[in-house]
């Protein structure tokens, strides 16, 4: 699998991924296409274009390929005549699936699992959600790699029975495995231990920050696409550097720096919660929410309430959010959005399709991230003037004065400058 794999890694154009998703008694066939176009979402976020999708019903697991060979033959046939590159499966596939996958089509095959590991590990920033991301791979190819083992003793009839170099090197791979997994997870403890010293990143001075959190699909990246279309600044050496999924908003109270987040997934594999909660660090580290929530989906309220709870686990600030209703388009019926407002009065209704509602989203973080405001008079040395100039970039200055070497500024001045500022307020 990894010729194909770095055949595709180095291609120039995007990654054309074949969807499939699997029904069976459990998950019935409305869920399993909302799980698709739950993939599918997940594969934009790392640029994969979707060249086509199927649910298939699984009557028989089979070992070899989980569906049935005409089935596959099928699928296989489709993603070609799709023109994918890859194929990626919403079910788990164990690594002689795989295998037998990428053998039959000449693709690369991965799964959902796999999918969502990638984009931890892209969205990874910091050192800790770097560690969280590396141990949620290895705790993930820990059980494959004993699992293939066995799959493979069987499959071979038991002829290689005695214990041979095969096995003796799983051995190996897996003691080395589990020895770095504790490391890892002692290194982690550490970090976590420390987390004091790094929330005092928060009163680092700089632009307010807001991110943009909520389930999969609920329309975020979109949302960040079109709301700072008009604010992408090629040539600016200052944002060009940051990552590409901030973006800087102009409201009229000034810039602000709004981070989209890695969506929320459905049955999410337990052992990629915890390199889920890290890669969510900008969440934490944000000023405001801005919690985008999918009118359409009836399970809007439900996947609310698991984010907030997970946001708080976490340590981001709940209590200063905006609450947004995406996809008002797809909603027809009046009744519905103004059942939707009575839930949560306050909440901005928009369509990152039409447009609509999104100048008053624009305006709603506006005003959540001056709603801290205090209205100070401060007497600053003019030795010190980078702070008047923070002032007039990130507070409202309402007045300046020079009096004897020093600037007596009045402003509204948002809550995050305060510490910052303390030892030159004159009256409050
Ligand atoms: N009808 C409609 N579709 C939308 C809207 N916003 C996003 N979408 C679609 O919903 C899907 C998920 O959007 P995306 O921005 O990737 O969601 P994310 O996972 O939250 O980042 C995409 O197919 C979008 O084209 C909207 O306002 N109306
Ligand atoms: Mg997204």
């Amino acid at each position: 699998m990894g010729a194909v794999k770095e055949l595709h890694d180095t291609a120039l154009r995007p990654e054309r991924a074949y969807l499939v998703g699997v029904r069976d008694e459990d998950v019935r066939s409305a869920e399993a296409e909302s799980l698709v176009k739950e993939l599918a979402s997940l594969g934009e976020t790392l640029g994969i274009e979707v060249a086509g999708s199927v649910t298939v019903p699984l009557r028989v697991k089979t070992a070899a390929l989980l569906l049935g060979s005409g089935k596959a033959d099928e699928i296989v046939a489709a993603a070609k005549a799709a023109d994918a590159d890859s194929i990626i499966f919403d079910r788990p596939i164990s690594p002689v699936q795989q295998r037998n996958w990428e053998k039959l089509s000449g693709l690369s095959v991965y799964d959902r699992a796999e999918l969502i590991i990638k984009i931890f590990a892209s969205r990874a920033h910091t050192k800790e959600a770097s560690l969280q991301v590396e141990l949620a791979q290895l705790k993930y190819l820990l059980p494959r790699l004993s699992h293939s083992y066995e799959e493979l003793h069987r499959q071979r009839g038991g002829r290689y029975g005695t214990k041979g170099s095969g096995e003796q090197k799983i051995e190996l791979d897996r003691r080395e495995i589990s020895d770095r997994i504790q490391l890892l997870e002692e290194e982690l403890l550490g970090i976590r231990k420390n987390r004091a010293v790094q929330r005092r990143r928060r009163e680092r001075i700089s632009m307010p920050r807001a991110a943009i959190v909520g389930y999969t699909n609920a329309g975020k990246s979109s949302i960040l696409n079109v709301i700072t279309l008009a604010d992408v600044f090629a040539e600016d050496k200052l944002f060009a550097t940051l990552d590409p999924t901030t973006r800087r908003l102009v409201t009229k109270a000034g810039v602000v720096l709004l981070t989209d987040t890695v969506g929320f997934v459905r049955n999410l594999p337990h052992g990629l919660v915890e390199a889920f909660k890290a890669t969510l660090e900008e969440a934490a580290d944000a000023d405001l929410l801005v919690h985008v929530l999918d009118a359409a989906d009836e399970e809007s309220e439900v996947q609310y309430e698991t984010t907030r709870k997970v946001l708080s686990e976490i340590g981001a600030d709940t209590s200063h959010s905006v609450i947004v209703y995406n996809k008002v388009d797809k909603v027809e019926e009046k009744s519905v959005l103004e059942f939707l407002a009575r839930r949560h009065p306050g909440a901005v209704f928009c369509s990152a399709k039409t447009g609509e509602g999104l100048d008053a989203l624009k305006e709603a973080i506006n005003a959540a991230l001056s709603a801290g405001d205090s209205e100070l008079l401060l007497r600053i040395p003019q030795s010190q003037y980078a702070l008047v100039s923070l002032l007039y970039r990130e507070a409202t200055v309402l007045s300046e004065e020079h009096e004897e070497g020093t600037v007596l500024v009045r402003g509204k001045v948002p809550e995050r400058l305060l510490s910052r500022l303390k030892e030159f307020i004159v009256e409050a």
